[in-house]
């Protein structure tokens, strides 16, 4: 059930006065305000279905209550955080945790709430019920052609089932690899992995991308089949003009720098999509912008200054996702900080003074283009963010907002406190 607008009006009546001056203020120190304004508000993020309820770790998991115990009760969770913020308008199904039995109708509640179908997700990482081949040395790179032929032949249905909600992009993650060093034949498991994507990649609608998502370790840690961006970028740059690297932020060891990555994918046309979340350590999976909320603004910078360099539409061209998990948080509360946070940095990317840094860049002056970057870093871009979502008629405050319409409570009594929702 979503809050009317009226309720939502109410509730940020108190606060709007002040929003006002803190808007004017930043405001009056900017260029082409309704330009900016009209970015923010068409960056939709799509969010994950599986990230709806408790996540947990191999330790435990820890529900919330009032998890969706379907795909329609994600829709709607996702349905109220997009009424909130009108900045999370795609859900990205992850098959077959999430398959619809009924399309139409699936369909149309999607539509009800503003909704589009975002990437699909396939899955060869885990055994099915009744599955005829185990995955547990892999599935694409295998060594047996009926385990490839398997995992193929599950891809191209999530194509299918894809097709008919209406999407537009696979995305393929592998956690094939080995995990003793001589397991595995790397240049046969690349050449199984390459034909295997080159046979899904021929199912691919004309008007589809296909996203390769690269991972350095887990579950396998010697190896990975596609464990960084140069793997990746050598299967999708091999496979052909359809299908793109995809950058999943957790999916880097500690100190690398992930900025430079996306500027040269970009450069070379292959970056296709992105999941947000943020990481301490490894694939941490926790809040976007909760740990290194600069890195996040430099990647954002590299982002707008790549597309922007090929002519590319910033909101359509590239499918912007949150991959996160939530193991302490409630995750709708999560996912409202997580897509804040994209929006904020990419409002500061917006702000940077493009040909000042590249005045500095060309003199060499260091300290100058550290001025400019964090100048625009250092800009307090709430209420911009907060005004192009209060112009689409969402909340001013969404977490406030959400906290109090007592949502969670609500969920609760309505779906239990036992749920459980699926996903890792
Ligand atoms: C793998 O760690 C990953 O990032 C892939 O995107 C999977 O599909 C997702 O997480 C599963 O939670
Ligand atoms: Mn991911």
């Amino acid at each position: 059930m979503l809050p009317d607008n009226s309720i939502i009006e109410e509730h940020n009546k108190p606060g709007l006065n002040e929003h006002r001056r803190r808007f004017d203020f930043v405001a009056s120190g900017i260029n082409n305000v309704p330009g900016i304004l009209q970015q923010i508000k068409d960056l939709q993020i799509a969010i994950p279905s599986w990230a709806l309820g408790a996540g947990g770790t191999r330790f435990g998991r820890f529900s919330y209550g009032g998890e969706p115990r379907s795909l329609e009760e994600k829709i709607e969770d996702i349905g109220l955080l997009h009424c909130l913020n009108r900045s999370g308008g795609a859900i990205s199904l992850h098959i077959p945790w999430d398959i619809p039995s009924d399309i139409p109708a699936i369909k149309s509640l999607a539509a009800q709430y503003g909704l589009r179908f975002d990437a699909v997700n396939s899955n060869t990482f885990q055994d099915q019920p009744g599955q005829a081949h185990s995955y547990k040395f892999g599935s694409l790179h295998h060594s047996d052609k009926v385990v490839r032929q398997q995992a193929i032949d599950h891809n191209i249905e999530v194509i299918r089932q894809g097709m008919a909600l209406g999407s537009e992009a696979l995305t393929i993650w592998l956690a094939d690899g080995s995990c003793f060093p001589g397991q595995l034949n790397f240049r046969k498991a690349w050449q199984h992995t390459y034909e295997s994507l080159q046979g899904i990649y021929a199912a691919l609608p004309a008007n589809w991308k296909l996203y390769l998502e690269y991972k350095p370790y887990e579950p396998n840690f010697y190896s990975s089949s596609v464990a960084d961006w140069g793997q990746s970028y050598l299967y999708t740059s091999k496979l052909g003009s359809k299908a793109f690297t995809l950058v999943d932020l957790g999916h880097h060891l500690p100190g690398t720098n992930i900025e430079q990555i996306v500027a040269l994918l970009l450069m070379e046309g292959k970056l296709g999509g992105f999941h947000f979340n943020d990481s301490k350590y490894g694939d941490d999976d926790l809040t976007v912008g909760s740990i290194n909320p600069y890195q996040l603004f430099l990647i954002f910078n590299e982002l707008v200054e790549g597309m922007n360099s090929r002519g590319m539409n910033h909101a359509t061209d590239i499918g912007w996702m949150i991959d996160a998990s939530h193991n302490v948080k409630d995750p709708l509360e999560d996912l409202l900080q997580s897509v804040e946070a994209i929006k904020i940095a990419y409002a500061q990317a917006l702000l940077v003074d493009k040909s000042a840094l590249q005045q500095a860049q060309n003199n060499n002056d260091a300290a100058l283009a550290q001025e400019i970057l964090q100048a625009a870093y250092r800009t307090d871009v709430r209420p911009l963010v907060a005004e192009a979502r209060l112009q689409c008629g969402g909340a001013l405050e969404p977490l406030q907002a959400y906290r109090a319409l007592n949502v969670r409570n609500s969920l609760i009594k309505k779906r239990g406190t036992k749920t459980t929702a699926t996903g890792l």
